[in-house]
This record gives structure tokens, sequence and C-alpha cells, in this order.
């Protein structure tokens, strides 16, 4: 990710960062020098799946959002990943911030499984956000269950060094040690669990499709990640 275009990346990683997988693989990167270097995030779009908030609205937060905090990010970027090509929301995001000129160097969609975003995309992201529930348990579904299945057992104890719960719109910035495979494989150095707003009324604290509330919240929760973001990018 770092200084290169996503084309570049998908052709091929450039022979640094080659060096750096091999090194990553074998878990002999200084992470000050590499996977310390924090310059890219990647975030799956919160609340849009199991917590059933609507993509349109989502969208239209989601570009507000990356507008008002890419240009605070200097050198860094952010990334927007789903699973599949047929992504509703990656297709309406990518229009719309077509629409508003935001800088494509800065902020892009991304089809891939955010677990996997070096070692099968070529994308080198140093920090993914997690769509997490309030108790940040592993498991559940969605991005949630893949990362914490992915990152190992150390995920589950640094997240209650930092945090026991969390409060819809509120993100939580969480430094993965370096024996989880996410680190040493992807060259993930840090997780930020956010918890957006639930539409769902089969889960807890759903809004019951109150959208004033729901709104609110979800641009309180991308305000969270992207200052979590910044925080450690500084
Ligand atoms: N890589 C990239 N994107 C993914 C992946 C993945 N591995 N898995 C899912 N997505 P969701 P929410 C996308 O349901 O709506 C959990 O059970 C997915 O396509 O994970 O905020 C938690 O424990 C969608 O675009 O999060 C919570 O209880 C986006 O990630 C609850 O679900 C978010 O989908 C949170 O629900």
């Amino acid at each position: 990710c770092k200084g290169t275009t996503k084309e570049s990346l998908l052709l091929g990683a450039a022979s640094k960062e080659v060096k750096e997988s091999e090194d990553l693989a074998k878990g002999s990167v200084d992470a000050d020098v590499s996977v310390g270097d924090i310059t890219t995030l990647a975030f799956p779009s919160i609340s849009t799946a199991d917590f059933q908030f609507n993509n349109e609205k989502a969208s239209d937060i989601i570009v507000e959002k990356v507008e008002e905090f890419v240009n605070k990010l200097e050198n860094a970027r952010l990334v927007l990943v789903d699973l599949s090509h047929g992504s509703k929301i990656l297709s309406l995001v990518r229009a719309k911030a077509a629409k508003r000129n935001i800088d494509s160097k800065k902020f892009f969609t991304f089809v891939g499984d955010i677990t996997r975003l070096y070692s099968q995309g070529g994308l080198r992201c140093n920090a993914i956000a997690n769509a997490a529930n309030w108790r940040l348990k592993p498991g559940g579904g969605g991005v949630n269950a893949a990362i914490f299945a992915a990152a190992g057992p150390s995920l589950g104890t640094a997240t209650k060094e930092r945090a026991k719960s969390l409060l819809p719109g509120h993100a939580v910035v969480v430094p993965l040690p370096s024996d989880s495979p996410l680190y040493t494989r992807e060259g993930v150095s840090h997780v930020i669990h956010v918890l957006g707003p639930n539409m769902n009324p089969q889960r807890p604290n759903s809004l019951n499709n109150d959208y004033t509330k729901g709104c609110s919240i979800l641009r309180e929760a991308y305000t969270s990640l992207f200052t979590g973001f910044l925080s450690i990018v500084r």
C-alpha cells in the first residue's frame, strides 16, 4: 500500500514489498520500520449486513466522512473493502465518491477478504477496521468472526486490555500482538473495532427503523474510526 497505486499492487508487489512479505512470513520484520509504518486503513461498511442499515443512507455517510477526513491523513489512505464484485455498498460509494471528486489515490474501494488483503490481493494495509458487537466478542458472523478467527486468540486478549465493551458509535484501537498471523502474514499492526447502529430487531439494542438516530450513530462511528486511525498515523 505504500506509495503505490492499487493497479501496481494488483499486478505484482514492488520488490521491496516482496522482500517484506518474505520477512513477514519469517516473522522477522522490524515493527518500527515497516509493519508499524501506518499508511493504509482498510475498513468494511459498518452496519450494512447483519445490522441491516440501509445501503443508500450508509453510502452517503461513508462518502461524507471520507471527504471530511481524507485530507487530514496526509500520505495515509482509506480503503473500503467488501467480499464480492457484486457488492451494492461498494458500487454506491464508488459512484458517489467519483461525483465528489475524492482523490482516488487517497480513497478507493477494493474487493477481497479483509483478513487476506496482502496475501491474496497484494494490498498492504497496516490497520483494519472491524464491524464489532457491543461485547467485543469473537464469533457471531460477518467480518467480526473472520477477523477474530484470522488474528488468533491474541486479538481477544489484546482487545480486553483496551476495552470490555463498546457503545454504538464508538471505536477502540487495538495494537495487534506480533505473534498474530494477521501481523506476520498480512502486515496488520492495528485492529480498530467499531460498533455501528443496529437496525436488526433480532440483535441487541435495535433502533427499530429510527434512521434519525441511526444516521447520527453511523456518522459518529466513522468519526471515531477515522479519528482512531489518525491517532496511530501520527
Ligand atoms: N472481508 C471483507 N468484508 C467482509 C468480510 C470479510 N471477511 N465479511 C463480511 N464483510 P457485518 P454489521 C462485509 O455483517 O452489519 C457480526 O456478527 C459485509 O459484506 O460483518 O456491522 C458482529 O458480531 C458487509 O459489507 O457487520 C455484529 O454483531 C460488512 O462487511 C454484527 O455482525 C459488514 O457486515 C455487525 O453487523
